[in-house]
């Protein structure tokens, strides 16, 4: 999957690409069953809200063969190497669940704020790119994205440790303001199946979600392999010390474990 010379020149300049339809309905229901697994489990990986739903499953790609094979599929890898212009490696894997009803904000931040500080990740050739599981609703939480905010740079921000169970260093009020009356708020929304791809200086955040349908969405972070992380300060499963290329799958990866699943219930 190549991305064109214009969308290459749309990413640089708004910071973001979406893409309707990348993954077809089969390949994200297969993912979204496997979430619904996943959520499930009892494992450090699996951080909740206060309520008890699941927030996000992290390095689900370690111990789920469906998230596995996604985190090496062609059509997510291939734009990123594009982009950076190098071989990649996971730095992070979410599968945030946003639930019904339950699902909380995401403040405003810029991923490469947290990778750089609590990390040392030291340049944002890193970038993240999310597979919509669920339809993506102005409804029911969506990402919002401040376009062209990459631009600026990483910005001054706080670690924000009580709002959320997942500390993030997030953006002052009178900075966001700033920015979202430049450059306005965006919130790519779609079918299951859509991707959208981002600067990971780019200033974003998301809704609680107070609508009664679920707003699941896989996060690869994908880092060039020479600006791999130098600090080990966060759990190995949150940023992860492999820096080992990612070897793209054939572009049928998810297909092949669709018909193995539909096979295994025929019989
Ligand atoms: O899934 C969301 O709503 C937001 C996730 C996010 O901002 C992040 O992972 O950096």
């Amino acid at each position: 999957m190549k991305l064109s010379q214009e969308q290459m020149a749309r990413f640089d300049q708004e910071g973001f690409l979406f893409f309707p339809d990348w993954f077809s309905s089969d390949e994200a229901n297969l993912l979204l069953e496997e979430a619904a697994l996943v959520y499930g489990l009892d494992r450090k990986e699996v951080v909740r809200e206060t309520s008890g739903v699941a927030r996000t499953a992290f390095a689900a790609h370690t111990y789920n063969e469906a998230f596995s094979r996604l985190g090496c599929h062609p059509r997510l890898i291939d734009p990123v190497v594009q982009i950076l212009d190098e071989a990649v490696y996971m730095h992070q894997y979410k599968v945030n669940a946003k639930a019904a009803f339950d699902g909380e904000v995401w403040q405003w931040h810029q991923d490469f704020g947290t990778w750089h500080r609590d990390d040392e990740m030291p340049e944002p050739r890193a970038m993240n790119i999310a597979v919509f599981l669920d339809d993506v609703t102005p409804a029911n939480g969506p990402l919002l994205f401040i376009p062209r905010s990459h631009k600026r740079g990483t910005l001054p921000a706080g670690h924000d440790i009580q709002t959320t169970s997942y500390p993030l260093w997030t953006l002052d009020r009178d900075v966001v303001s700033e920015l979202a009356c430049a450059g306005g708020i965006e919130a790519p929304v779609g079918k299951a199946g859509g991707v959208v791809m981002f600067n990971s200086n780019l200033v974003h955040a998301s809704p609680p979600n107070i609508s009664p349908f679920g707003r699941t969405i896989v996060y690869l972070s994908l880092c060039a392999v020479s600006n791999h992380i130098r600090r080990y300060h966060r759990a190995e499963y949150i940023a992860h010390r492999d820096f080992t290329p990612i070897e793209p799958l054939a572009d049928d990866c998810l297909m092949q474990l669709v018909a193995e699943r539909q096979l295994s219930k025929a019989s």
